[in-house]
């Protein structure tokens, strides 16, 4: 990406608009310095240096863990916060009950006295950054401004920042722009603002994740989803997988699944031993960009460049790709530590803990060593099962979408929706148990709609409507299932075994839209009975398979009436088709 430096224009007028911005922002924030980013690995070390020597940044072990680095947040800025997220649309109908909502103009003023003077001493950073691949007509671009320079790091692995992302935004004239400020770190300052009619964030006293890498949810879900729907396309909250069988053909799926619920295990899943032949070519892990094509098929691109995912739980039993993925390269933020420096956390069968997230020294009696929602930041090409179709710039062909959610009882291994519009009622009826990557109670049944609850800039009623209208549009869609990992038996434990073993189940979904494998009809979609999955090589009890495989109508029944009731909270922006599909469902339970 980097050009000669003799050649290089200074940044700043390659684009009056992002300049004239920059200096309206930095008028009003008052930093000591204004630093353009380039997007080239010489910055890149620089600002890592800069930060391990502030003591901002600690070296890991450089024989376990080349090149990788532990950052430790502010302990009250671990998630993202979803009670100070808001869409402020100028009428509040658009922004709907599912999201926070405030006037645009008084959310405006508040930001600004927030904003005002909050970079005195502090480098202002200016990120321009491109979402996608920088050839693809699917691709959007941004202009990220911050005062952490441990945002500006995350961000350079995340996206595809710097100097080509402000050419291509010089040609478009249009993008998104995004302030952010860490502030105080005060969780009583700290607000997440979106303005989706004026192509804007603000960003106020988070340095996390999802709060402050505005690329990311803010842009590339918030934002996008609101662009999509007034230009017919779809931005979502899902992975992109390839498989490849062991006849060679390859179908790609798009799976839908709650924060901290499996997608980026999903996207690098390892074949069993047992399913000879079989690969598996991540292109995406935690976003979609989903377009009708021309061929009647839905394409999809994944608009970031890396992974921000849950460390807890990674070893190399459960996933040897990302176990692999994180040992070089790769920034940890909330991780324990080892005697000798390694990153530890909980879930990994060897080593142990002796200082905590919070660099105390390890205290079982304080809580885990990591932080639950401790996360790992790595470029997506450090990943054992990469594949460059992530940088084609027609994206790839959806075979099929998957919802899933984290049920301990209710919801069967999997079942298949019986077209596209009884696929958006699957999807809208999404419920899952709440994790550590929101604040807030962990492991509460809360609806999670296409697993965009906390991301859809938009009233839902309006955005099932939006994806009833892209299926209508589409001669060859996808077929479109449910499925749950986390069912539990009696004594808490997981009836199926997950990770690779899901490949089993995916490989199921591809027989039935290939019309090759076998389904029983039941209320809620298609359920394969045990026989129809492989089941060769897999150790599992037959009751618990069959539990899998099976639901209870009573309990659906009771399910579908919390359905009825939480649809019915949307009024009049509720689809006509979705309340036709929910009572048809109703009439087959009896
Ligand atoms: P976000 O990045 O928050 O959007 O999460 P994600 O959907 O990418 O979730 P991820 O793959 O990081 O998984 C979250 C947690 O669920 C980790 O602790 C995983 O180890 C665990 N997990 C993932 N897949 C499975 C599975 O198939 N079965 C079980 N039991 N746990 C799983
Ligand atoms: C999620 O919470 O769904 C994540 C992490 O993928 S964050 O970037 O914080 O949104
Ligand atoms: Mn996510």
């Amino acid at each position: 990406m980097a050009a000669p430096a003799h050649k290089m224009t200074a940044m700043p007028e390659l684009s009056r608009a992002v300049a004239d911005w920059v200096e309206t922002v930095r008028e009003l924030t008052q930093p000591r310095s204004v630093h353009w980013i380039e997007g080239n690995d010489a910055e890149a070390r620089e600002l890592t240096a800069q930060l391990v020597r502030a003591r901002e940044l600690t070296v890991l072990n450089a024989q376990e863990f080349p090149g990788c680095h532990l950052y430790r947040s502010s302990p009250n800025d671990v998630a993202r916060v979803e009670h100070l997220t808001y869409i402020c649309t100028r009428s509040q109908e658009d922004a709907g009950p599912n999201n926070h909502w405030m006037d645009p103009q008084q959310a405006h003023a508040r930001m600004r006295e927030l904003f005002r003077g909050c970079m005195r001493e502090r480098t202002l950073y200016v990120i321009p950054y491109c979402m996608g691949p920088l050839e693809s007509p699917m691709s959007r671009r941004g202009v990220e401004i911050t005062d952490s320079p441990y945002v500006v790091l995350n961000m350079l692995i995340m996206t595809r920042a710097g100097r080509a992302a402000l050419e291509l935004i010089a040609r478009d004239g249009r993008f998104v722009k995004g302030l952010h400020s860490i502030g105080e770190l005060d969780p009583e300052r700290r607000f997440i603002m979106h303005y989706p009619e004026e192509l804007a964030i603000e960003s106020y006293g988070s340095g996390y994740g999802g709060n402050a890498l505005l690329g990311k949810k803010c842009h590339a879900l918030r934002i996008a989803s609101w662009q999509a729907r007034t230009e017919g396309w779809l931005a979502e909250h899902m992975l992109i997988v390839g498989l490849q069988n062991p006849e060679g053909e390859t179908h790609y799926i798009a799976c839908a699944f709650p924060s901290a619920c499996g997608k980026t295990n999903l996207a690098m899943l390892v074949p069993p031993e047992s399913m000879p032949g079989w690969r598996v070519l991540t292109i995406g892990e935690d976003i979609a960009w989903l377009h009708p094509g021309p061929d009647g098929r839905l394409w999809a691109i994944n608009p970031e460049a890396g992974c921000f995912g849950v460390v807890p739980g990674t070893n190399p039993q459960t996933n040897r790709n990302a176990y692999e993925m994180i040992r070089r390269d790769t920034l940890f933020t909330n991780v324990a530590l080892t005697a000798d420096n390694q990153p530890w956390w909980e879930g990994l069968t060897s080593g142990k803990p002796v200082l905590d997230w919070q660099g105390r020294p390890y205290d079982p009696a304080r809580g885990p060593a990591a932080h639950p929602n401790s996360r790992f930041t790595v470029a997506a090409r450090g990943n054992p099962s990469y594949s460059s179709r992530m940088e084609d710039p027609a994206g790839v062909p959806i075979t099929a979408i998957v919802f899933g959610g984290r049920r301990r009882e209710v919801a069967p291994l999997v079942y298949e929706a019986r077209d596209w519009r009884h696929g958006v009622l699957v999807g809208a009826s999404l419920a899952s148990e709440t994790t550590a990557a929101a604040v807030g109670q962990v492991g509460v049944v809360r609806r999670d709609p296409m697993a965009m609850q906390p991301f859809c800039g938009y009233n839902f009623g309006d955005y099932w409507q939006h994806w009833l209208e892209v299926g209508a549009r589409l001669t060859r869609p996808p077929g479109v299932f449910h499925v749950n990992w986390f069912r539990r038996d009696s004594e808490g434990k997981f009836l199926w075994p997950g990770y690779g073993e899901n490949l089993r189940v995916l490989a199921w979904m591809l027989d039935r839209c290939a019309g090759k494998a076998g389904a029983t009809e039941s209320p809620i979609g298609r359920l394969p009975l045990p026989a129809d999955l492989n089941t060769r090589g897999l150790s599992i009890r037959p009751e618990a398979l069959a539990a899998l495989c099976s639901i209870d109508a009573d309990v659906w029944r009771r399910e579908c009436a919390q359905l009825r009731e939480y649809l019915g909270g949307y009024g009049s922006h509720l689809p006509a088709a979705l309340r036709a599909e929910l009572e048809a469902t109703e009439r087959r339970l009896g």
